[in-house]
């Protein structure tokens, strides 16, 4: 048969489609907008859910579409008022965000098919769109699950080797008993068989201690290492792999945190789909050098735009709290200020004292 143009009836049924397709589309990026915005802080989401509206917007301005709506029709729509055995279920404020988001995407494929029948111009822009939402949707979803799995960990401690293992597993199983919550272990100056030994040690002592809610235990750099082990995830910078290639180590679950100098390497960090971040260094370090501090207007921007987790690093003492607070970040990661200690538990008890404290 040849191919024929839609009859008229089809083509008003396709305006309807394209009608009510843009209506939801947009109707379910506001409720993303808003929860991004109001219940996740999320400054950066908000930005970008209100770019993804403000385009849709655009080209449903544009010519034809503009005139959709003079062909709705609610009375004669068969659907309206039907209702679905089964919602998608809304326990949470994830769940919200998940299904406004597949709204949303039903939505713009929609639009984009029907645009192909009577506004060609227009479908690649929905297609676009689509794929604008499915980015959207995996960062929002990333920030409030790991805000989720770090809720309370405002303390993470960065272990080195000691002398020995038996020394470390002294060291990590004191920390534990104090309630340190997340561990790194970093030590430059191992081989990867000591950092083995360091990590296993690590894992048998918090899982032997909480078996059900073990402390975290982080590996710097080494991905291969957390997830040969089980770890709880790795901690990477800029000299390391790619975040990208990270999550394809250590796979969906484990944690991926990530150092960001800038506020470009954080908002790469972020695009990337690291869980939290390290920013630094705030002040001088006795543990790695640095040439330079990270300006207060790095790490105030970190804290007003990152929706992660992210923790102050690089010279953190009791006494310079107050002055991270003050730049609008609530977490620390620590090393020597706990491990060089006299007494590196009653030192870490201490921070996690003072940290709750500024939590309020
Ligand atoms: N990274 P301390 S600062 C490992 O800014 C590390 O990237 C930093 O140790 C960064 O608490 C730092 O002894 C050292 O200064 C943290």
């Amino acid at each position: 048969m040849e191919n024929q143009a839609p009859s008229v009836d089809g083509v008003v049924g396709v305006w309807r489609a394209v009608d009510a397709s843009a209506n939801r589309a947009a109707e379910a990026l506001r409720v993303v907008e808003d929860v991004a915005r109001f219940v996740l802080d999320d400054g950066h989401s908000t930005a970008l859910a209100r770019d993804l509206r403000h385009e849709l917007a655009a080209v449903l301005a544009g010519d034809p579409l503009r005139h959709r709506c003079s062909l709705r029709d609610v009375a004669g729509d068969v659907g309206a008022g039907m209702r679905s055995g089964q919602a998608l279920p809304r326990a949470s404020t994830t769940d919200l965000v998940a299904a406004n988001s597949a709204r949303a995407a039903q939505a713009l494929r929609s639009l984009e098919e029907c645009a192909a029948v009577v506004a060609p111009d227009a479908a690649h822009r929905f297609e676009r769109l689509r794929y604008g939402v499915y980015g959207l949707e995996r960062r929002i979803l990333t920030c409030a699950r790991a805000q989720e799995r770090l809720a309370g960990i405002d303390l993470c401690v960065l272990v080195d080797g000691r002398r020995d293992g038996a020394e470390f597993a002294r060291l990590v199983a004191g920390l534990a008993e104090a309630g340190v919550r997340m561990f790194q272990v970093r030590d430059k100056g191992l081989d990867v068989p000591a950092v083995v030994d360091r990590v296993r040690r690590a894992l048998d002592v918090v899982r032997a201690r909480d078996p059900h809610d073990p402390a975290l235990v982080i590996v710097n750099d080494r991905a291969d290492v957390a997830a040969a082990l089980g770890a709880a995830g790795v901690h990477t910078g800029a000299d390391d792999m790619p975040t990208r290639l990270v999550r394809r180590v250590i796979g969906p679950a484990a944690l991926s945190g990530r150092t960001a100098h800038d506020v470009a390497e954080a908002r790469a960090a972020v695009a990337d789909g690291a869980d939290y971040l390290g920013v630094g260094p705030c002040f001088p370090s006795t543990t790695k050098s640095f040439d330079t501090q990270a300006p207060a207007e790095f790490l105030r921007a970190v804290a007003a735009e990152v929706a992660l987790p992210v923790y102050a690093i690089g010279g953190i003492t009791l006494e310079r709290l107050d002055a991270v607070a003050a730049l609008g970040i609530r977490r620390v990661a620590v090393a020597s200020a706990v491990t060089a200690a006299a007494d590196p538990a009653a030192a870490a008890a201490a921070f996690i004292e003072r940290l709750a404290r500024l939590r309020g």
